[in-house]
């Protein structure tokens, strides 16, 4: 296997546990200011999950749930008004600093950085809430941090498909066998594989009983040195949270 170049993380669920308390709250706040009763109840929310991307997630509520409401002649325009405001209701709960980072994201980040290996993010959402995830949990200038951000409607088809993380790699203009994905969900996973992309998974609330078969291995979290990951599948090699050394005796696997 080819030396380690770059690491491509996912972002909800992945750099921070987004979904529970902070998209399906934005969501609801946005379906109130526009005078709707649809409830995104936690439940409903994590059989919602199950189509990526909030507009496409909106449509598949309306015709699952919802079908007797009475869709607007142009839903399409609709949908999409209801999706920025719902990303102003996120991105304000991420400027509270609601959400933080998950266990040893900040500490591989920066570890990457110091032994020069590229960064980049392939994600469903959107690019203004990739950066007000970044800017109020690492900085303004971690932005720059990443080489390339590949979110949202950059590609006409969203995870599963491997259309994000294969435009991602040809920004970079890296081959997946230079690089390693990071993952949370059985959607993401689908994405990342189907981009030929080794795959390390970290389990949350939503997706701890996902199928992640064909992962390198699957944690319920990074870890810190003082609080080590536990091993769900596959093997940790004697380590006990994830580190570069970790990383990269995965992808040479
Ligand atoms: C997760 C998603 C997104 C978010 C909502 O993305 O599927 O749709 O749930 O964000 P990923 P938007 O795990 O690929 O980071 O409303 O902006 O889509
Ligand atoms: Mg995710």
């Amino acid at each position: 296997m080819p030396e380690l170049k770059a690491l491509i993380f996912d972002v909800d669920g992945t750099l921070a546990d987004t979904e529970k308390d902070g998209h399906r709250v934005a969501f609801n706040l946005a379906f109130a200011d526009a005078g709707l009763d649809w409830d995104w109840t936690v439940d409903i929310y994590g059989d919602l999950l199950s189509v990526t991307g909030g507009k496409e997630r909106m449509k598949h509520f309306l015709d699952k749930y919802n079908p007797a409401f009475d869709q607007p002649e142009d839903l399409d325009s609709y949908i999409a008004d209801m999706h920025k405001a719902k990303t102003a209701h996120y991105t304000r709960l991420l400027s509270q600093g609601l959400i933080p980072l998950r266990p040893g994201v900040k500490r591989i980040l920066n570890e990457a950085r110091e032994k020069g290996l590229r960064l980049a993010i392939a994600t469903t959402t959107t690019p203004a809430n990739v950066e007000a995830l970044l800017v109020h949990t690492l900085g303004e200038e971690s932005m720059d941090w990443f080489e390339v951000i590949a979110a949202g409607d950059i590609v006409p088809a969203k995870k599963p498909a491997p259309d994000i993380y294969d435009w991602a790699l040809e920004k970079m203009n890296l081959k997946a066998e230079d690089c390693i994905a990071f993952e949370d969900s059985h959607n993401g996973i689908l994405s990342s594989l189907g981009a030929s992309l080794t795959t390390i998974i970290t389990i949350n609330g939503y997706t701890k009983d996902h199928d992640f078969t064909g992962a390198a291995i699957v944690l319920d979290q990074y870890g810190e040195p003082d609080s080590p990951f536990t091993v769900l599948a596959g093997d940790a090699d004697g380590f006990t949270y994830l580190n570069i050394d970790m990383i990269k005796a995965l992808h040479a696997a």
